[in-house]
C-alpha cells in the first residue's frame, strides 16, 4: 500500500535534539530547541505550577470532556492576561477566545480559519526570518505566505525602514504576522516607539495584525511589558488575532495548552466567530485536553499563585540575561576581534549569533555543541557549568 511514501526530512529544530541525543561526549551541549533549563541544565518545573498541581489533585476532579472551545473561565483568564485587565474588547465582549493545542495549535486553527472564512486579501506576510513552522503551516493549508523585511544582517538590528516599505507594498486587507515579543529566531523586537509607527501604518493600509505570543514574560521578565504591542494595537482599534502559548512562560511544554483570540468589531460578530471556531475544532480534535488548562486556571485565578508565577517567570528571564552576560564576557576575555554586544542586547530565549553555517558545523563537530544551521542558540540551554565551553567554542570558530 504505502510504497509511494517517501522519507521526509527531520524537523529543522527538533532534528538537532535528535543528533544531540546520539552524541556520547560528556561535553555535549544542546542549544537547539527553545526549552528552558535551570542552572544545573535540568528541565524546570515552576514552583507556582507544582503548587497548582497539588491544589488540583486535592480537589479530586473528574475527567469529563471540556467544552469544544475549552473552559470559558480559562478562556476569560488568558484573554485578560494577553489583552490586559482593561481591554475594551473584553469589556465589550467583542473577543472570541478558545483554548488551543498550545501555540502551534492556535496558529494552525487561526490560519485554517483565515483560509475558510477570510474574504479579503488572503495572504499572510511573515517577518524575515521567522519561526520555521509559520510558513510550513501555511503550506499545509495552501495559504499564500510572503516575507517582509525584519532583521537587518548588516546592522544586526530591526530594519524599521525596510519593514515599513514592505508594509506599504501589501494589498489592503492582507494579514501581517507579528511576533508579540522575544522574536524567534533573532531575539530582536521593535522598540515601543517603533511599534507605534507599525501600528499606524498597518492601520492606514487596513492590514489585519496576527500576533504570535509564545514568550509572554520571557523578553523582559514582565508579562505586562511583553504584552505592550498586543495591547497597543488593540487600543488603536485593530481587530487583532492573538495566538498564545503557555509552553514557555509556565514551563508547560508537553501539556499543549494555549489560546486563540479574535478581537471583533462587535459582540454579535464575536458570537458568530465563536460558533464557527467550534465547528472547526470539532473536526480537528473535538475538544481540548483538560490538565494543562486546569493548571493555568489555578494559577491565574489565585492572587497568591499568580504572584508566585510572575516571580518564577522573572527568575527564568533573569537567568537567561545573566548567561548572555557571561557568554559575552567569556568570548571577549579570550581576545575576540569581533563585536559581541548583540548577545546581551537581544532578548528572550534566543541569541542570533551571526555564526555562519560552516562555523555552526565546527561548533558541533569539534565542540559537541548543537544549534540550528542559522546560527541561533537557545541561551536557556547555557548554564554556569557549560558557559566557558560555549564561549571557547564560539571564539575559536570565529577566530580564523
Ligand atoms: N510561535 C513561536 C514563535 C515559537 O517559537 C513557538 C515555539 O515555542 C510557538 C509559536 C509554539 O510553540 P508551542 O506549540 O509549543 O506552544
Ligand atoms: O523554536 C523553538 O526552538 C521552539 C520549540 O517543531 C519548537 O519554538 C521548535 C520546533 C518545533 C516545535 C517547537
Amino acid at each position: 500500500y504505502w510504497s509511494n511514501v517517501p522519507m521526509g526530512p527531520p524537523d529543522a529544530i527538533l532534528g538537532v535534539a535528535e543528533a544531540f541525543r546520539k552524541d556520547t561526549s560528556p561535553k555535549k551541549v544542546n542549544l537547539g530547541v527553545g526549552a528552558y533549563r535551570d542552572d544545573n541544565n535540568k528541565p524546570y518545573v515552576l514552583p507556582s505550577v507544582r503548587q497548582a498541581e497539588e491544589n488540583i489533585f486535592k480537589k479530586c476532579l473528574n475527567h469529563e470532556y471540556a467544552p469544544i472551545g475549552g473552559d470559558p473561565v480559562y478562556c476569560d483568564l488568558i484573554a485578560k492576561l494577553g489583552l490586559g485587565e482593561n481591554s475594551l474588547a473584553i469589556k465589550e465582549k467583542r473577543n472570541a477566545t478558545v483554548q488551543s493545542i498550545s501555540g502551534t495549535g492556535a496558529l494552525r486553527l487561526g490560519f485554517e480559519f483565515i483560509g475558510k472564512h477570510y474574504n479579503h486579501a488572503r495572504e499572510i506576510w511573515m517577518p524575515s526570518p521567522t519561526w520555521g513552522n509559520h510558513p510550513q503551516i501555511c503550506n499545509t493549508l495552501g495559504i499564500t505566505h510572503k516575507k517582509y523585511r525584519y532583521y537587518d544582517p548588516n546592522t544586526l538590528k530591526f530594519n524599521l525602514k525596510g519593514c515599513c516599505e514592505d508594509i506599504c507594498s501589501m494589498p489592503p486587507g492582507a494579514i501581517i504576522l507579528l511576533h508579540a515579543c522575544a522574536h524567534n529566531p533573532t531575539g530582536i523586537d521593535p522598540k515601543p516607539e517603533e511599534w507605534q509607527i507599525l501600528s499606524e501604518i498597518i492601520k492606514e493600509k487596513r492590514l489585519l495584525p496576527f500576533f504570535d505570543m509564545a514568550y509572554q514574560g520571557f523578553a523582559t521578565g514582565s508579562v505586562d511589558n511583553d504584552a505592550f504591542a498586543v495591547r497597543l494595537f488593540e487600543k488603536h482599534g485593530h481587530q487583532i488575532i492573538l495566538a498564545q502559548s503557555f509552553a514557555k512562560n509556565m514551563g508547560l511544554y508537553g501539556e499543549r495548552v494555549g489560546g486563540l483570540t479574535f478581537v471583533c468589531a462587535d459582540q454579535d460578530t464575536a458570537a458568530k466567530m465563536m460558533s464557527q471556531l467550534k465547528i472547526m475544532i470539532r473536526t480537528l480534535y473535538s475538544n481540548p485536553s483538560i490538565n494543562g488548562s486546569r493548571i493555568v486556571t489555578e494559577i491565574l485565578s489565585s492572587p497568591e499563585l499568580k504572584a508566585q508565577w510572575l516571580k518564577d517567570v522573572k527568575e527564568m528571564a533573569d537567568r537567561i540575561i545573566l548567561m548572555r552576560k557571561k557568554l559575552r564576557e567569556g568570548i571577549e576575555k579570550r581576545g575576540s576581534k569581533h563585536k559581541w554586544d548583540h548577545i546581551t542586547s537581544q532578548i528572550g530565549m534566543f541569541c542570533y549569533t551571526g555564526l555562519k553555517p560552516d562555523q555552526v558545523l565546527r561548533m558541533t563537530k569539534d565542540f559537541h555543541i548543537y544549534l540550528t544551521k542559522d546560527g541561533r542558540i537557545s541561551v536557556a540551554g547555557i548554564c554556569s557549568s557549560n558557559v566557558e565551553h560555549v564561549a571557547e567554542a564560539m571564539h575559536t570558530v570565529t577566530a580564523s
